[in-house]
């Protein structure tokens, strides 16, 4: 039962920060990007200089008003060539159904106007957060154990007062029959992300994660946790006991770009503040993403129609706008921001997930009788839908396996990056003329990325050296990772390098 506390950087921005507390599955299927000690100071480059311009508004707020008012219209074009191609229609129907009609994703959370049977589970949210965080966490594990135990029976307690479950799986049913009227989407996906909570905070139980929880080999959760969970799993075509970048992040900030449900409540402004500012960078990425989103289409629909100048156009605003991205990147991953010292204790870990499920069919069990059950992964970098759009609009394979893809990356998604992939034209382009000018621009998002990939790692390795003596170390165990932090950071590094030479 290595835990391992893996970090998978991903590929860009997103793979930042994650941390897999796995298992089973070697480290190697996930990747990893990071690397080079390129200085801030490059990337400040990138943009504009000087003034503020609107990029920077960009980056600063991912609500500003004339954004939101641009990246509308940017999906409204879209809307509009649905009927004309595939790509269009793929992208429109992920933005109009788990986008609850806007990207990033609607999510309401504002449980007053939830329907009554779904309230119960923000009131929960609201009495169980406060008993979540330790201030100073113990190394004694019987102490912890019974912090444990506490947190777990109140919660199950309180769950099974206050939630009718016939009624909530009948609001559920209701949904998977198409009735968005009596349960929005937005409604749908807030509470999505709140049951995600709640199974996180239920699986760990304390935060700072401690080593007994990570020893531990399966984790029954309760019926309200559970049943609901299958249900909206199965909905947006995903198999994973574990919450996903979607349910855990993106989805967890209001239209208003308001923060929502909180792992750290009641602690220090640094923690608190640190928590905060790295779930931003999710929901982040995905306002910025999308004029990315917009131009990858646009590009593709102008090629298919042989207007090459336009499809140049449109490669070179996927250039333009990797600048805010990076740099809102840069912003915020730095120890002003997202405090080194609290990172890895009071965020990473909660994202984990790292335990089996004994509701699914042990794979071994040993002649003493003791069984295994494969852990999930908890979330991942790599799961972030802009980078894999980006690698599959390049020509570059997925990195993500398809299991782990099938378990976090929901399936709307994942037919955005199929579609992107079977129409990408870039091996189709000639090296004269504007066919030349397009290839040398994809050459250019290519240095562009891999520049970000390579700068990652500096960070990354800083933000996870640091340290958690309540946890396991993020060794681990047997077969992949060594023994000592230095030496697995070691292989991750080696690893990443791995991805950054894929990025061709
Ligand atoms: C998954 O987490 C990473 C950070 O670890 C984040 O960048 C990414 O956006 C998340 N995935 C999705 C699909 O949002
Ligand atoms: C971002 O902009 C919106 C709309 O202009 C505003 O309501 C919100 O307060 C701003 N948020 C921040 C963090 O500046
Ligand atoms: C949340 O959903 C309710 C019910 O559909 C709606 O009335 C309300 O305006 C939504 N709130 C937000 C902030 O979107
Ligand atoms: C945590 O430890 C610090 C330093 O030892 C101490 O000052 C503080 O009162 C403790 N806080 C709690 C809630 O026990």
């Amino acid at each position: 039962m290595l835990l391992i506390t893996e970090f998978v950087l991903l590929s860009i921005i997103g793979s930042v920060f994650t941390v897999l507390l796995s298992s089973v599955r070697p480290w190697i299927h996930k990747n990893l990007s990071f690397t080079s000690s390129l200085r801030p100071k490059m990337f400040h480059s990138f943009s504009p200089a000087g003034k503020p311009s609107s990029s920077t508004n960009l980056i600063t707020n991912g609500t500003d008003s004339r954004t939101v008012k641009s990246n509308k219209q940017k999906l409204q074009e879209i809307f509009r060539l649905s009927d004309c191609h595939e790509a269009a229609s793929v992208l429109s129907s992920l933005v109009k159904k788990d986008g609850a009609g806007a990207w990033p994703p609607l999510a309401n959370h504002t449980a007053s106007t939830w329907p009554a049977a779904l309230q119960p589970y923000k009131e929960i949210y609201l009495e169980m957060a406060p008993l979540l965080p330790a201030a100073n966490v113990s190394l004694d594990d019987n102490v912890n154990l019974q912090r444990i135990s506490f947190f777990r029976t109140r919660f199950a307690e309180l769950l099974s007062e206050k939630v009718d479950l016939q009624q909530v799986n009948r609001l559920l049913e209701a949904a998977d029959a198409g009735r968005w009227d009596i349960f929005p989407r937005d409604v749908y996906n807030g509470f999505y992300c709140c049951v995600a909570w709640c199974r996180h905070a239920y699986r760990w139980a304390t935060i700072p994660v401690v080593r007994v929880a990570q020893l531990e080999k399966t984790v029954t959760l309760p019926q309200e946790l559970v049943s609901p969970w299958d249900s909206m799993q199965s909905h947006f075509g995903l198999d994973s006991e574990s919450g996903n970048n979607m349910s855990n992040l993106v989805l967890n900030f209001d239209p208003s770009g308001e923060y929502a449900l909180r792992i750290n409540t009641g602690l220090s402004h640094l923690i608190t503040s640190s928590e905060e500012e790295f779930g931003r960078i999710f929901h982040e990425v995905e306002v910025l993403a999308v004029p990315v989103y917009h131009a990858i289409v646009m590009s593709i629909v102008s090629f298919a129609r042989g207007n090459q100048q336009a499809c140049l156009g449109h490669v070179k605003e996927i250039m333009a706008q990797l600048r805010p991205l990076l740099s809102s990147y840069y912003d915020r991953v730095h120890d002003s921001k997202i405090a080194r010292s609290v990172w890895l204790r009071n965020v990473q870990g909660f994202y984990g997930w790292g335990v089996g499920s004994d509701r699914r069919e042990p794979i071994t069990t040993d002649s003493a009788g003791q069984k295994e059950w494969e852990k999930f992964d908890g979330l991942s970098g790599n799961q972030v839908l802009l980078f894999q759009a980006l690698d599959a609009f390049l020509g570059l394979e997925a990195y993500l396996p398809k299991l782990v893809q099938e378990r976090n990356v929901p399936e709307l998604q994942r037919d955005f990056c199929d579609v992107v992939g079977k129409y990408g034209f870039r091996h189709l382009l000639s090296d004269d003329g504007i066919e030349g000018e397009i290839k040398n621009e994809f050459g250019e998002i290519v240095k562009r990325l891999r520049v970000f990939r390579s700068a990652h790692r500096t960070r990354a390795k800083v933000y996870l050296s640091q340290p958690a003596p309540e946890r396991l170390p993020m060794t681990a165990g047997k077969s992949l990772l060594k023994d000592s932090i230095d030496d697995s950071l070691e292989m991750l590094d080696q690893f990443m390098m791995g991805r950054l030479q894929q990025t061709v």
